[in-house]
């Protein structure tokens, strides 16, 4: 049965390069006719006859998965087969889509030509007829299949079928981590081949760093030229010239056209060598550090069909949040996306498209990866990736795929790589001896792993040898990842250690009844939730604080300095710094009280600059300069102005505010009164301040679990729950009143426990400043960390404008917050919030000096002794904690404010590594204060 055979598709043209050219072709993409049926069995009879009547069904848009077009439901596994795992066999309850397409020629289409039908991916395995001859069965869902159709077609009514099966022996091949998704989801187009035209080409151009020279190696049919005028390069077949070299950094391309008497093939031609020297990757020369993500094909409403300029709008975002390279993870990605990676500078690991993790769970017992009765398939993939892709210069590096173990079918593919395209490393990171591979990769390998790679302590001889990269790292589901900074400090720390790829770039959301929908949302009985909610974009592509994070983590020029001077270090592995501009803002107490232009000599790659620091005026106050560099001039992928990297630096201390003495008296009654505060006289709550209601402050220590305290590794959330922070009781011990304080001493814990914190809270007055310390000390052993250590109150909920003087504008947490400046910003509580897909803990403020919620100027003042963190939410952590999706939230009459000393930090243990040690909050003793000031 040809749809659990497990060899390679059948029928398709040897594989060659993707190119378009002056030959017609005539896409195909647009409305077809479609009919989904349960099974093969139940599908209808003859649908590839001519004279099938289709008038019945209904229409499809190609490139198009049907499950997103009212057909069947799209379904998420990470790791397992949703299927029984009994290679190749597929269940017989196989969804099956009939596609049909009535087409006419172009009444120009040359009549006596050859004509080729390309398809750029079927998920999974297609069976295509045309004008009722069948043409073949493709496999290989993210590769192209190339049909012979020229002797078939004729200049009106041609009619294509094909019939798309959902499950195939293909798909134990591709168990990559996405959803299961079907059809003919990339372009369709028929191409007129001339006779004597370019069939296919391998244009190598590689680059001398020393002599400064280019070569060009056009391998090709003998009447295939190369022609490109700027350099002078006529008809010809080689040639060396001098070029400037094409990197990420500056993607230099030479239009050419490669032609012979019939045919010409615009090409873009980027000079550049990779190589591994000493055991370090170089490219023209230089060590390269890859600041990358993997990439998956998303769109929110079209799945994998991913429009072209949602492929640019990914290369932009990336190229302007510092991102330099992507791992095609795990298949090659739509052909356009590398023109763009080509033409705006990105680094590619193009990876094939193979995966079979699935069998992890089953020891690997048959896994196709060992099995010779697979090798072919494997063979295939790998060819049909080369041949499409070889002639990017931005594919520095083939993958032979992810998660699929080890065997000799991955080593055939290696070796296969290596006769046919010596001029790229094999990257494989399941290949863990490094037996067939050029560079050694992992995932997710934590710091202090990293760090002995680094040493080159391991103990395998050959990965000692090698360059390391992680292929995947800092896993970024919800709110994270933390920890990048420290995994930069170890990529320049050791020469082969060469930088990694985010896990991962989108967030996988589907929309769905008004919200993104994940794993299970679609009735899957078999599912893996929201674990394909792991990216730096949301759905929507809009960039989550760990994009930022990133941009800020990964710039390619570091901005440090003291009040005695400013330090331009360049993290460009290849362009100077001559591209930027810099300058400077004098901001005190968060107000701009100068700006300049800096001048900065000449900087190399890698090289650095001392400078003076700028004449700055005297003001008093906190005084921060923060130098920026900008884009000189426009690029392809920004504006001139565009900021690449900043820099803060301290340059004068805080003028302390006037110590909030015990002035006032307390007076006792129905409420006690404190200066603006009016407390319950049997809790000790504060009840209102100035003119507005309030309840609390009182200790809080949770949070809404974020996903990464949520993972697998180190489940900080089991621990808080069994310990029961999520629900603790507030003892009043003693309301003491005194003559100028109130006193009021408590016990908080969590039921059936014996720990617990004692919290004191000390108030006093002064005007209408109202002062609170807070001491807390722990009572009995702790089990655990703790999420928060602060104070939590409710307000009235019209105090909705934000303003505050600290680290922003964004969200900032312990180990994530290089992206959050000093400054003063302003808000709303809506925009204060981080729209995580999965609800969870999100938009604490740091280091607070002071913060304002108001409502046309009234409202309430916190001043921090010297600082604090908040959010400010219409919710309650509780709430927060209880929500599956966004649109759970509903705002409740009040605005929660938690004010916090510290919170435990994100990490990444969602995948990979926990909270680093330094960023753990211990329950310990802790004194914490804060001044509320009514403002009216
Ligand atoms: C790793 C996979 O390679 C990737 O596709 C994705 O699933 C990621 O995990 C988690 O989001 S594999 C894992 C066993 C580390």
């Amino acid at each position: 049965m040809y749809i659990e055979d497990m060899g390679p598709g059948t029928g398709a043209l040897p594989p060659r390069a993707f190119f378009t050219s002056d030959a017609p072709s005539l896409s195909l993409d647009g409305t077809w006719r479609f009919h989904l049926s349960p099974s093969l069995a139940a599908a209808p009879q003859d649908v590839e006859r001519e004279d099938f009547d289709d008038s019945g069904w209904g229409t499809l848009t190609v490139p198009g998965h049907w499950q997103l077009q009212g057909h069947g439901s799209p379904a998420y596994t990470n790791v397992v087969y949703p299927f029984p795992v009994e290679p190749p066999f597929v269940p017989s309850e196989n969804p099956t889509g009939d596609h049909r397409l009535k087409f006419d020629l172009p009444s120009d289409w040359p009549a006596d030509e050859p004509a080729v039908l390309r398809f750029d991916g079927i998920d999974s395995c297609g069976r295509v007829w045309l004008n009722g001859s069948e043409l073949g069965v493709t496999r290989g869902s993210r590769l192209p299949s190339e049909f012979d159709v020229g002797h078939l077609l004729r200049p009106q009514g041609n009619v294509l079928v094909v019939r798309v099966h959902q499950w195939s022996s293909g798909s134990y091949l591709e168990d990559q981590d996405m959803w299961w998704m079907s059809g003919i989801f990339r372009s369709v187009t028929l191409l007129s081949r001339p006779r004597g035209g370019v069939a296919d080409y391998h244009l190598r151009a590689s680059y001398d760093h020393v002599s400064g020279l280019g070569t060009l190696a056009l391998d090709a049919a003998p009447d295939v030229l190369v022609t490109v005028p700027e350099l002078g390069v006529h008809d010809a077949r080689t040639a060396e010239v001098p070029v400037e070299p094409w990197s990420a950094e500056n993607p230099r391309l030479y239009d050419g056209v490669v032609h012979t008497a019939t045919e010409r093939v615009p090409v873009r031609i980027g000079f550049r060598t990779v190589a591994i020297e000493d055991g370090v990757i170089t490219i023209n020369g230089s060590r390269v550090v890859f600041r990358g993500v993997n990439r998956h094909e998303h769109h929110p409403r079209f799945g994998r069909a991913v429009p072209r300029e949602v492929m640019l709008a990914d290369v932009l975002l990336m190229k302007r949040h510092n991102v330099n390279a992507v791992r095609t993870s795990h298949y090659p990605p739509d052909p356009h996306f590398l023109q763009l990676c080509d033409e705006h500078g990105l680094w590619v690991i193009d990876e094939c498209d193979l995966e079979t993790h699935g069998f992890g769970g089953l020891g690997w017992a048959g896994n196709p990866s060992d099995d010779p009765r697979w090798a072919e398939s494997y063979v295939d993939r790998m060819r049909r990736t080369i041949e499409r892709d070889k002639n990017h210069p931005s594919v520095v590096m083939w993958s032979l795929g992810n998660e699929s173990h080890t065997g000799r079918n991955l080593a055939a593919m290696a070796s296969w790589v290596r006769d046919r395209d010596p001029s790229r490393p094999v990257h494989y990171e399941g290949d863990f001896e490094c037996e067939y591979v050029d560079v050694y990769s992992r995932m997710y390998a934590s710091h202090e792993e990293v760090d002995q790679i680094g040493r080159r302590e391991d103990t395998n001889a050959r990965r000692r040898t090698l360059p390391f990269v992680l292929c995947e790292f800092a896993h970024a589901m919800g709110n994270g990842p933390g920890g990048m900074l420290e995994y930069r400090e170890l990529f320049e720390r050791y020469r082969h250690v060469q930088g990694g790829f985010i896990w991962e770039w989108i967030d996988h959301g589907l929309e769905a009844d008004g919200h993104y929908a994940y794993g299970g949302d679609f009735g899957e009985t078999i599912h893996d939730g929201n674990f394909v909610i792991d990216g730096l974009v949301f759905p929507d592509r809009t960039p989550s604080p760990g994009l930022l994070e990133f941009a800020k983590v990964f710039e390619p020029v570091r901005i440090t300095g003291t009040a005695q001077g400013i330090r331009v270090e360049s993290h460009y592995d290849h362009v100077s710094l001559d591209h930027l501009r810099f300058d400077w803002v004098y901001e005190v107490d968060g107000v701009e009280v100068a700006s300049g232009a800096l001048h900065v000599p000449p900087v190399p790659a890698g090289g650095h600059a001392d400078l003076d620091v700028p004449q700055l005026p005297e003001a008093s106050g906190e005084g921060w300069l923060t130098v920026r560099t900008s884009l000189a001039a426009a690029t392809t992928w920004a504006e001139a102005g565009h900021v690449v990297a900043w820099g803060q630096i301290a340059v004068a201390e805080a003028t302390p505010p006037t110590p909030v003495g015990a002035v006032e008296q307390v007076s006792t009654g129905d409420v006690l009164r404190l200066g603006p505060g009016e407390f319950d006289p049997a809790t000790g709550v504060l009840t209102r301040l100035g003119d507005h209601a309030v309840d609390g402050p009182r200790l809080d220590l949770w949070r809404a679990p974020t996903d990464n305290d949520r993972g697998s590794e180190r489940p900080e959330e089991r621990a808080w729950r069994d310990a029961g922070l999520h629900r603790l009781q507030h003892r009043v011990i003693e309301v003491g009143v005194q003559e100028t304080a109130l006193v009021v001493r408590t016990r908080v814990a969590p039921p059936a426990v014996g720990f617990g914190m004692f919290a004191d809270y000390h108030w006093t007055a002064d005007g209408d400043r109202l002062r609170l310390r807070l001491d807390v000390t722990p009572d009995g052993e702790w089990p655990c960390t703790i999420p928060r250590l602060g104070l939590r109150l409710a307000l009235p909920a019209e105090l909705d404008a934000a303003e505050w003087f600290g680290a922003g504008p964004g969200e900032a947490y312990a180990d994530s917050r290089q992206a959050a400046r000093t400054g003063r910003f302003r808000s709303t509580v809506d925009e204060l919030q981080t729209p995580y897909v999965f609800p969870q803990e999100n938009g604490n403020r740091a280091d607070a000096r002071w913060l304002r919620l108001t409502a046309h100027n009234s409202g309430i003042q916190v001043s921090g002794e010297p600082v604090f963190d908040f959010t400010a939410r219409r919710w309650t952590s509780e709430d927060l904690d209880a929500a599956r999706h966004t649109d759970e939230l509903k705002p409740r009459e009040h605005v929660y404010l938690n004010l916090d000393l510290a919170q435990h930090g994100l990490g990444t243990a969602s995948c990979g590594p926990g909270v680093l040690p330094q960023y753990r909050l211990h329950a310990q003793k802790a004194s914490f204060s804060v001044v509320f000031t009514p403002l009216s």
